[in-house]
């Protein structure tokens, strides 16, 4: 579609299995632009806002410990259709239907501990946008970008 911005997150097991700079090497190579990250733990009020439409999930309350267990690295990302190819390098979220080649395809096993997150749409990406980045995001224009995008 157009020009997006979508809410990607490392979960405390990505960060604890050292895939960080993966994951962001994932994304920066790609083409996509970093226009906020930060290392936070923002507590369990702040996940189960995240989380809020899985309040009536038999998991919620073990995502939420998972999800408040360590540090996560909050990012948002910039490009075009940057919200569903994001969810494409993610991979599905059951890790056993991941296919290679995708972030959880590649490095996760379990649903539970499946590394990362990614906005599931336009609207749910401004969302998490506004909760997890109240100060805002950084705006600039990389120079790459003649050499993305034709
Ligand atoms: P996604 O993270 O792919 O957007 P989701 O929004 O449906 O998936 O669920 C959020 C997270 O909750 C997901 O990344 C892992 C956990 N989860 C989802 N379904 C689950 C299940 N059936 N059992 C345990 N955890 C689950
Ligand atoms: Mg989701």
């Amino acid at each position: 579609s157009t020009m997006e911005r979508t809410y990607i997150m490392i979960k405390p097991d990505g960060v604890q299995r050292n895939l960080v700079g993966e994951i962001i090497k994932r994304f920066e190579q790609k083409g996509y632009q970093l226009l906020a990250m930060k290392l936070v733990r923002p507590g369990k009020e702040h996940l189960q806002a995240h989380y809020a439409d899985l309040a009536g999930k038999g998991f919620f309350n073990g995502l939420i410990e998972y999800m408040n267990s360590g540090p996560v690295v909050a990012m948002v990302w910039g490009g075009f259709n940057v919200v569903a190819e994001g969810r494409k390098m993610l991979g599905a979220t059951k890790p056993s239907e991941s296919a290679p080649g995708t972030i959880r395809g590649d490095f996760a096993v379990e649903v539970g501990r499946n590394i990362c997150h990614g906005s599931d749409a336009v609207a749910s990406a401004e969302k998490e946008i506004a909760l997890w980045f109240k100060e805002g995001v950084c705006e600039w224009n990389p120079s790459r970008n003649a050499w993305v995008y034709e």
